[in-house]
């Protein structure tokens, strides 16, 4: 390949807390974050979801679309679209999360997608179980990884690739993968991934590959970019790191009252006010509970159900509203006894930010 700067692999600018490039603005315009009022519904409106996408979105045609089962399968295969929705269908709500949500709050900050708190949503994903698919390509004994390849091609830190994303057989088994091609009813949107993508659920979004185009059976670890070098927690650039794999327990509220349009503050008349919100964690853990910082104490939330196994769970409390200026927060508890942090360890790209979520409301005399 000749030369290009995108090869170069140049270290990312410097960040200042609070101030954003116009590189930073530019991702924010293109992936979009839930619209934190949508909180209210069990399920995100599709068009209200959250996006990332690192590339451009590939406009692929249905009618010719073809996934391919390839490398170390014994039978191996190729599928078109009709072939696949053929396949036994399963409806599951599901909550993704990206592992970026809530980097904009990590001091230093990494130069990338500056999500504040809205990369996150629920959405009813159709598709089939991705397991017996993969069986009945016959994998070989001694597969590693399987690859799930994307349409979509560009340069990330000098490295040319097509997004990609393995798991390995284990993986497979303990994870209800599924092949989907519809989101709440309607066929996948291009920007999610159209016509066909997986959802990994329980895991951050990395892992749930859209545009996916081949499944390859390796007989050695995947290297991928994607892989090997993005999606790790690290201390320290340079360090190995952690593959980022499951969500870390985590909660949103409402937003109640009004908002100042450009502050974003909240405005509300002193009363009883109901507060709501969301909270979740990864790996099917259902949440514990979740609490909420009022009047200079932790205050006990109700639980309303969850949404599904792998799906947010919804929350609410009643608070008597003093006039003056409060800063409310709420912060979930998982089953395995995980509550969310106060601020969240140092990560060098802010991954997996899941300190509490804060929100300034100012609380004016009831007349
Ligand atoms: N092919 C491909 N798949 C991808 C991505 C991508 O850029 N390309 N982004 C991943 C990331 S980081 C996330 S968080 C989710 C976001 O999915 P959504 O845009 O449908 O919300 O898709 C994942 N799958
Ligand atoms: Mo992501």
């Amino acid at each position: 390949m000749p030369s290009t700067p995108f090869l170069s692999g140049a270290p990312r600018p410097e960040t200042q807390d609070g101030v954003f490039s116009r590189e930073e603005v530019a991702l924010a315009n293109r992936n979009s974050g839930i619209l934190l009022e949508t909180l209210g519904l069990d399920i995100t409106p599709t068009g209200a979801h959250y996006l990332l996408t690192h590339f451009d979105v590939p406009i692929l045609d249905d009618r010719d679309f073809q996934l391919s089962l390839d490398g170390a399968f014994d039978a191996p295969m190729r599928l078109g679209m009709d072939d696949i929705r053929a396949m036994p269908e399963v409806t599951e709500p599901v909550t993704m999360e990206c592992a970026g949500n809530g980097r904009e709050g990590v001091s230093p900050r990494a130069h990338l997608m500056p999500w504040m708190y809205e990369a996150v949503g629920t959405s009813e994903w159709t598709g089939t179980l991705l397991a017996p698919l993969l069986k009945a390509a016959q994998p070989r004994a001694d597969v590693q990884d399987f690859v799930f390849t994307g349409a979509d091609y560009g340069f990330d830190k000098g490295h040319p690739h097509h997004f990609a994303r393995s798991l390995t057989p284990d993986q497979i088994a303990e994870l209800d993968v599924m092949l989907v091609w519809s989101m709440n009813g309607l066929p996948l949107l291009p920007q999610h991934g159209a016509p066909l993508r997986i959802i990994v659920p329980g895991w951050y979004g990395m892992a749930s590959v859209k545009w996916l185009t081949r499944i390859d059976a390796q007989t050695e670890r995947f290297q991928g970019y994607q892989q090997q070098q993005g999606y790790h927690y690290r201390t320290q650039s340079g360090d190995a790191g952690l593959p980022i794999q499951r969500i870390l327990v985590k909660s949103l509220m409402r937003p109640p009252g009004v908002p100042d349009w450009v502050t974003r503050k909240r405005w509300l008349k002193a009363g009883q006010v109901e507060l709501d919100g969301r909270a979740w964690s990864g790996g099917a853990v259902p949440i514990a509970r979740v609490e909420v910082f009022l009047n200079g104490d932790w205050h006990e939330a109700d639980l309303t159900g969850a949404t599904g196994r792998y799906a947010w769970t919804g929350w609410r409390i009643a608070w008597d509203a003093t006039p003056g200026v409060h800063h409310i927060m709420c912060r979930a508890t998982d089953a395995d006894g995980h509550t969310q942090p106060m601020q969240a360890s140092y990560d060098v790209a802010g991954f997996g930010n899941n300190s509490v979520h804060r929100i300034e409301v100012h609380v004016a005399d009831a007349e």
